[in-house]
């Protein structure tokens, strides 16, 4: 990690929508819609009743969607937490690197869609609570 963020710097964004008799179609384009570039697509989806998540990213930032049904995202910084319970399919969590999230609640049928800033990388995860308060007292 090499700033400090906070839940704070984490907050809903609304993504754009077109709707007519036909329903709606909600559309991200990089360079217009979100504060980083996309660079990787993943999906959650028949989550059964456990927890995803749990971990800290050291520098990807990524938008989390509930394109169906909900999901609570519980987010940590080490100080403060803060949850929202995502369920718009036209809402998206912007939440930042050194942040600690937790997803959990999935209702049945939902997907949750994340859009990712880099590339899957294993070394950019903190999966241990301890080493992640530890870098972050060191910032
Ligand atoms: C996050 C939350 C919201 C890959 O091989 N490539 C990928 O791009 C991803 C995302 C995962 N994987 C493999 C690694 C594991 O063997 O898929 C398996 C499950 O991944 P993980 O345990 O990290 O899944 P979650 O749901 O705990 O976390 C995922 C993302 O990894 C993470 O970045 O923030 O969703």
């Amino acid at each position: 990690m090499s700033a400090k963020t906070t839940v704070n710097d984490c907050k809903l964004i609304d993504i754009r929508r077109y709707t007519d008799s036909r329903g709606y179609l909600s559309v991200v384009e990089n360079g217009i819609d979100i504060p980083f570039e996309i660079k990787r697509i993943y999906y959650l989806y028949m989550v059964p009743e456990v927890a995803r998540g749990a971990h800290a990213h050291k520098a990807l930032q990524q938008l989390l969607i509930a394109t169906s049904g909900s999901v609570e995202v519980i987010m940590d910084d080490g100080q403060d937490k803060k949850s929202f319970n995502l369920n718009r399919p036209y809402q998206g969590l912007l939440v930042k690197p050194g942040i600690w999230r937790t997803l959990d609640d999935f209702s049945s049928g939902s997907v949750c869609l994340v859009l990712a800033s880099e590339k899957y990388d294993a070394d950019d995860y903190i999966r241990e609570y301890e080493e992640f308060i530890k870098n972050i007292k060191k910032l």
